[in-house]
């Protein structure tokens, strides 16, 4: 099993290491393809009570995926986050993965992986899969918000304890990963009109209202800038929604 290198960037050594870990898998999605972001949205610096503000995007586009999404944000000193969704187009049979990594000051606040349903439940290929991944016993799970109802059985929603238990999360993320890849190559397309793609484009549209009900990335979003820009952010960016089949 890999472990995660520690590198001393100014970075969380978990947030390095997840998106490490995500760009090397990234690498052999088939069909990958940069996607083009509008150059102003890339990378975004600024200043956040005289803190630096940095964060960085990267969009691309796979087979049976509409868009993979990549962000490291550095907002002040005080926070630094990975997020990361991998939305699937909804011709195809295939869940939506993401990641969600919070780093504070004293630690890790929040680390949240999971493999999200587009349809009333996972694929059931998938579920047997997810079953066979070892899920370690975490000593802090935390609650799901009520709009947590669009994650899967198998989320993971922790404060990491310690290291061991970041170790443990990176390692989680690269077994949650392996099942999502295990499927690419494996779907092939449904027609647009078919009643299934109609579904999973609605429960993909849905996905993305919820998420955007969480108000804890708005405020950071509206505080680092302005409520118009997180707005837009949330909307365009981070989770936009899929076009119509
Ligand atoms: C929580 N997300 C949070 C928190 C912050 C952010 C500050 C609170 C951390 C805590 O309670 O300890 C902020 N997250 C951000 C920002 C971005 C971001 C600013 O991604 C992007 C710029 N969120 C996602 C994805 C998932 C997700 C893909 O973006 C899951 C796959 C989950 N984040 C998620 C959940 C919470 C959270 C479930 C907890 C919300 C709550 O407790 O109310």
């Amino acid at each position: 099993m890999p472990s995660p290198p520690i590198r001393g960037n100014g970075l969380h050594p978990l947030i390095t290491s997840v998106a490490g870990l995500i760009r090397e898998r990234r690498e052999s999605f088939p069909g990958l393809k940069p996607l083009q972001l509008n150059s102003q949205l890339e990378e975004i610096r600024g200043s956040l009570e005289g803190e630096a503000l940095f964060i960085s995007n990267e969009l691309h586009t796979s087979l049976g995926l509409r868009k993979l999404h990549l962000e490291v944000a550095q907002i002040g000193s005080g926070l630094q986050i990975l997020h990361c969704v991998f939305f699937p187009n909804p011709k195809f049979d295939l869940p939506i993965f993401g990641v969600d990594i919070v780093a504070v000051p004293n630690g890790i606040s929040a680390a949240i992986v999971d493999i999200s349903p587009v349809g009333k439940e996972l694929p059931l290929p998938i579920i047997s899969k997810l079953k066979e991944v070892n899920i370690p016993q975490f000593k802090e799970i935390r609650k799901l918000p009520e709009w947590g109802s669009i994650f899967s059985p198998f989320v993971k929603f922790i404060r990491p304890f310690d290291v061991g238990e970041e170790n443990l999360f990176f390692q989680l993320v690269d077994s949650y990963l392996s099942v999502f890849m295990s499927f690419l190559d494996k779907t092939a397309p449904e027609p647009f009109d078919a009643a299934t793609t109609i579904y999973r484009y609605e429960q993909q549209l849905f996905y993305c209202l919820q998420q955007k009900r969480n108000d804890k990335t708005r405020s950071v979003l509206e505080k680092a800038f302005n409520p118009e820009w997180a707005e837009r952010y949330l909307s365009q960016i981070l989770f936009d929604n899929p076009s119509a089949p």
